[in-house]
């Protein structure tokens, strides 16, 4: 069957890599190309098959590289075209592949296709972005810009306004040019070319407005929505179709689109086992779990009842029809051991491998993003100055001062969910600077990075390092990991997450204790016999019985062959 079929990318680990943030080889405070390359045995010896490089293309860094100015270029502080063509020779030689992130929503306003297009009604670039006439001296519509403000920008030049769904320097191209789609795919092609083996595709999502622009719902903010007129838009899948048969289609790659908005029902023709479009998608829902009234600004904590849900919800019903990616973290989400687990100094480690453990067990490709591997944490922000990131800054900005929320209650927020708290520097060890720079880093190390350091985790038999290692290898020695059915069990639990994998006469069951306390557990009779093997634990654990007393954050995973 077509949409069982056994692919190369449902087996592999995919490794996020920040570069900004992940090695510095020329102190200068920033990580480059040849800071991973000299990483890369250490990425080799953790077992991933993939890494997802963000964007490491030429950009004026309003927002950390999304905002692209040469798609054909490297980052001056990152390198050079040579120092990546090292990189990539280096890990392929070790067997590891390179997916490139594909920002293609929008450019950067000094990408020369804006710089002409700006110029004049008439200018050949004109239509490559998305300019209409005011409304009555006012924007043309209500939409708001993810990070604050309205998602218009008036250029005096041609008295008219340009959309930006996120900063005003980052113009949205208009994908219903076929120049423009053309100019995407040729970029991909060079890329492909140059034997890349994938791309993670940024908010690929929001590529085909509706053309109308109507006015949408005004939020909290004072601004309407765009998303039921930007998410999943009309041609969407029609342009990724086309995609497909122009680059995809002719290369062996990985590929996974940035979703945001999307349903189980949309994901299902994206990432559709019939191939047309991508392998998969990132899905935001688990993420959006502790979202509230000013989108995901605020301290609540996510109902592990509402998780399980959620998840099980994406792995049932994509179960043969797509394939879901797998990921608790990325340079957008604060760190997941203080989130979803318990970064005190008992706890950390403990719960840190018990999310692992939840997460690779399921269906689908899994994703882990630098320093989760080590558990690293939040980051103890001190004040609103600490804050680097122009959707941090700007939302602490725009709620305080229209006294949408208080600026102490907003500080909190913030510093809980601020996507710097997983852009703070890969800590390598105890050195100055976690080894991360010799000069003066360009956002602050953790300072915990003197006990959580990827040297000592590596030294240590039961680190978390340890452990990430185990459960991806355990992924390349068991099919039933990769391709096995997910059932879930005790969905009314408040704290014990319970599922089973099944694939012909194996199955799998994966039990994880959410809380800090001691909880009692009835082994489903099936896992009661003798011939029960435990493939991973987060505590010793020799055997498994048939009334448990699970320990605070406490893992268990075992295998009943038939
Ligand atoms: O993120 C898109 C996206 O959905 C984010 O705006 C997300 O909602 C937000 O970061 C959560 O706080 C992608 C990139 O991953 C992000 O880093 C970029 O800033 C953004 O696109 C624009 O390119």
């Amino acid at each position: 069957m077509e949409s069982n079929k056994k692919t190369w990318w449902k087996e592999s680990v995919v490794y996020q890599i920040y570069p900004r943030s992940f090695c510095d080889s020329d102190g200068d405070g920033i990580g480059d190309l040849n800071g991973i390359t000299e990483k890369l045995e250490y990425l080799k010896e953790l077992g991933i098959d993939v890494i997802w490089l963000s964007p490491v293309y030429q950009s004026p860094n309003d927002d950390n590289g999304y905002d692209i100015s040469d798609y054909q270029a490297i980052m001056k502080e990152f390198g050079t075209m040579e120092d990546y063509d090292c990189m990539l020779q280096k890990a392929h030689d070790l067997g590891i592949k390179i997916m490139m992130d594909l920002v293609v929503n929008h450019t950067s306003d000094e990408h020369a296709w804006f710089v002409e297009s700006r110029k004049s009604k008439d200018n050949p670039y004109r239509d490559y972005y998305i300019w209409r006439e005011g409304k009555e001296g006012k924007e043309p519509n209500n939409w708001g810009s993810c990070f604050g403000g309205s998602a218009w920008k008036y250029d005096e030049k041609t008295d008219m306004y340009f959309l930006h769904l996120f900063s005003q320097k980052q113009p949205d191209l208009n994908w219903d040019n076929p120049k423009v789609r053309q100019e995407v795919f040729d970029m991909m092609n060079w890329w492909c070319e140059k034997g890349i083996d994938g791309f993670r595709m940024d908010v690929i999502s929001l590529i085909s407005k509706v053309a109308e622009l109507p006015d949408g719902e005004v939020g909290k903010s004072g601004y309407g929505d765009y998303s039921p007129y930007a998410a999943n838009g009309p041609h969407v899948h029609e342009y990724l179709q086309e995609m497909n048969e122009k680059v995809l289609s002719k290369y062996d790659l990985i590929t996974v689109g940035e979703c945001s908005g999307v349903t189980v029902e949309e994901a299902k023709k994206y990432a559709s086992s019939a191939g047309k479009e991508l392998n998969m998608v990132f899905q935001f829902e688990h993420m959006d779990l502790d979202g509230g009234e000013s989108f995901k600004w605020n301290h609540r904590k996510i109902r592990l009842t509402e998780l399980k849900e959620v998840m099980s919800k994406w792995q049932t019903q994509l179960q043969d029809k797509a394939w879901n990616s797998l990921y608790w973290c990325n340079h957008d989400q604060p760190r997941i051991v203080s989130r979803l687990g318990n970064d005190s100094e008992r706890y950390r480690e403990l719960s840190a491998k018990m999310l692992g453990t939840c997460l690779h067990m399921m269906q689908g490709t899994p994703y882990v993003y630098q320093g989760e591997e080590l558990g690293m944490t939040n980051y103890p922000f001190a004040s609103p100055k600490d804050f680097r990131d122009i959707e941090s800054i700007n939302a602490y900005q725009e709620l305080t001062e229209k006294g949408i929320v208080e600026p102490e209650e907003m500080f909190d927020f913030v510093s809980y969910k601020s996507r710097d708290n997983s852009r703070t520097p890969m800590q390598w060890d105890d050195s100055a600077n976690g080894g991360f720079t010799t000069g003066t880093p360009w956002i602050s190390v953790n300072p915990n990075y003197k006990t959580i350091n990827a040297k000592e985790q590596m030294q240590r038999e039961d680190s978390v390092f340890h452990y990430y290692k185990k459960l991806i290898s355990l992924r390349k020695s068991h099919e039933i990991i990769v391709y096995g059915t997910y059932e879930l069990l005790l969905p009314e639990d408040e704290k014990l997450y319970a599922y089973t994998r099944s694939l012909d006469n194996e199955k799998l069951l994966v039990v994880c204790n959410f809380s800090d306390e001691e909880l009692k557990y009835e082994l489903p009779a099936e896992f009661c016999g003798a011939d029960i093997q435990i493939l991973i634990a987060n505590y010793q654990r020799e055997q498994m019985e048939k009334n448990m007393i699970l320990r605070p954050y406490e893992a268990v995973v075992c295998l009943k062959a038939q």
